[in-house]
C-alpha cells in the first residue's frame, strides 16, 4: 500500500476506505468471503505480467515454465480436493465457467431446465437477458410452495414433458443439500446430461459435508471465492474425457484468450488451504453458524425460508413481520454497518429489485472467528433494528455494539 499511496493517492485512498468497511462491518452476504494473506499475495503477485495462452506444456508464447508449474498445481490440488480425473482452471469468472460448461455439453437452442431465478436460481441458468437464455431453450423448475424446498416429482413431470438436453443443478439463494441422486436420476429418465453448478456450497463439499456432485454429475462448475474462500475466479470439472477434452478447447480459445495467471495461482494456494483439516472445521463452523443465526430468527416468530438450513445461508421473510420490504431492511442494516443483499423469497409478492426477504449468510464472519453466540446476538440485532427502524438511537447502540464485535475479531490485514 505504501507504494500506491505514493505513485496514486487517490486510489490509495479509495482501496483504504474499502478495507477500513471491511474490517468495521458485519459481512453476511452468503457468496462473499475473507480470502487468507497467502491466497492475497499470490494474486498481487508478477504472475500477473505473464502472457500463457494455451494450456501447460502447449502454450503460444515463450517463458511459460514457471506458470506452468503454477497452473499444474492448480489443477492437481482440484483434482485431489474434489475427487475428479478432469479440470479446467482457467475461467475468469462462475459465468465464463458456466459459459464453458454449456458450449461443451450443447448446442445452440438445445433445451436446458434450471432453478427459477427467484426461488434461488442464478442469472447463467437461464435468465432470458443472459447469454444462457439467450444461446439456450431454458425452462425454469420449482419449489414446492408448501416445503419451499425444490419439488423434484414435479421437475421430473416437467422433464418428461420437456425432454430438456441437460438439468442444471445449483443454486445462489437455496438453504438445503441438493439431492444429487435424485437429480441423476431425473436426468437420467429423459436422457439428459446433468450438470452442478456448486459455486455456492463448494467449501462445504470440499470439506465433506455436503454431498459431491462430481460423483453424480457430468460437469461440475464453480467459483472459488465463496465458501471455497479463494480469489475470485471459475472452475470446471468432468470425469468424462471426452467432455473435458471439448471444455478445454471451449475455454481456450472458444471463449477466453490469456489467462489470468495471478489469479491460478491464488486459486492453487487456496485449494491446497482447503485440503488442510482446519478447513473442515472452519466448514463445520459455518454450518453450526447458520444452523444458530436461522434458530435465532424462528424463536423470534421470523418466517424462515425452508424452515432452516442445511448449509451456509438462510433467507428471511422480513416483509411478513416487519413491515419493511427486503430493500428497506438491506438499506437499514447498511446503516447500522450489518451488510446483506435483498432476496426474494419463494413466490415473492415484491419485484425482485425490492424483494420481501433478505439472504443471510455466515462463510465471511465465521472466518473472522465467529461462533454461534455471535450470531445469535446478530440476529437480535437485525431485529431490533427492522423493528425500530426511525429510532435513530436504537441504531446507534446496535452500530456501536457492531464495533465492538468487529473490533474483537480483526482481519488479518
Ligand atoms: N452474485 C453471486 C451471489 O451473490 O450469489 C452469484 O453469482
Amino acid at each position: 500500500m505504501s507504494v500506491l499511496n505514493q505513485v496514486d493517492r487517490e486510489m490509495a485512498v479509495v482501496i483504504q476506505a474499502e478495507l477500513d468497511r471491511q474490517k468495521s462491518h458485519i459481512e453476511l452476504i452468503a457468496s462473499e468471503n475473507f480470502v487468507s494473506p497467502a491466497v492475497l499475495e499470490a494474486q498481487g503477485s508478477v504472475l500477473t505480467n505473464k502472457y500463457a495462452e494455451g494450456y501447460p506444456k502447449k502454450r503460444y508464447y515463450g517463458g511459460c515454465e514457471f506458470v506452468d508449474q503454477a497452473e499444474e498445481l492448480a489443477r492437481e490440488r482440484l483434482k485431489k480436493l474434489f475427487n475428479v480425473q478432469f479440470v479446467n482452471v482457467q475461467a475468469h469468472s462462475g459465468s465464463q465457467a458456466n459459459m464453458g460448461a454449456y458450449r461443451a455439453v450443447l448446442n445452440a437452442k438445445d433445451r436446458v431446465m434450471g432453478l427459477a431465478l427467484d426461488q434461488g436460481g442464478h442469472l447463467t441458468h437461464g435468465h432470458p437477458l443472459n447469454f444462457s437464455g439467450i444461446d439456450y431453450e431454458f425452462r425454469p423448475y420449482f419449489v414446492s410452495k408448501t416445503t419451499e424446498t425444490i419439488d423434484y416429482d414435479q421437475l421430473q413431470a416437467d422433464a418428461l414433458e420437456f425432454r430438456p438436453r441437460l438439468i442444471v443443478a445449483g443454486a445462489s439463494a437455496y438453504p438445503r443439500i441438493l439431492d444429487f441422486p435424485r437429480f441423476r436420476q431425473i436426468a437420467d429418465s429423459v436422457g439428459a446430461l446433468l450438470m452442478v453448478d456448486m459455486a455456492h456450497i463448494a467449501g462445504l463439499v470440499a470439506a465433506g459435508l455436503h454431498p459431491n456432485p462430481c460423483d453424480y454429475a457430468d460437469i461440475v462448475t464453480s467459483t472459488t471465492h465463496k465458501t471455497l474462500r479463494g480469489p475470485r475466479g471459475g472452475i470446471v470439472m468432468t470425469n468424462h474425457q471426452e467432455i473435458a477434452e471439448r471444455l478445454d478447447k471451449v475455454v481456450f480459445p472458444g471463449i477466453q484468450g490469456g489467462p489470468l495467471m495471478h489469479v491460478i495461482a491464488a486459486k492453487a494456494v487456496a485449494f491446497s488451504e482447503a485440503l488442510k483439516p482446519e478447513f473442515k472445521e472452519y466448514q463445520k463452523r459455518v454450518i453450526d453458524n447458520s444452523k444458530a443465526f436461522a434458530d435465532e430468527f424462528l424463536k423470534m416468530g421470523y418466517h424462515v425460508v425452508s424452515g432452516g438450513t442445511d448449509n451456509h445461508l438462510l433467507l428471511l421473510d422480513v416483509l411478513s413481520k416487519t413491515g419493511l420490504t427486503g430493500k428497506k431492511a438491506e438499506n437499514l442494516l447498511d446503516r447500522v454497518n450489518i451488510t446483506c443483499n435483498k432476496n426474494t423469497i419463494p413466490y415473492d409478492t415484491q419485484k425482485p429489485f425490492i424483494a420481501s426477504g433478505i439472504r443471510l449468510g455466515t462463510p465471511a464472519m465465521t472466518t473472522r472467528g465467529f461462533m454461534a453466540d455471535d450470531f445469535r446476538l446478530v440476529a437480535r440485532w437485525i431485529d431490533k433494528a427492522l423493528s425500530h427502524p426511525e429510532d435513530e438511537a436504537a441504531l446507534d447502540e446496535i452500530r456501536q455494539a457492531v464495533k465492538r464485535l468487529t473490533d474483537d475479531h480483526p482481519l488479518p490485514y
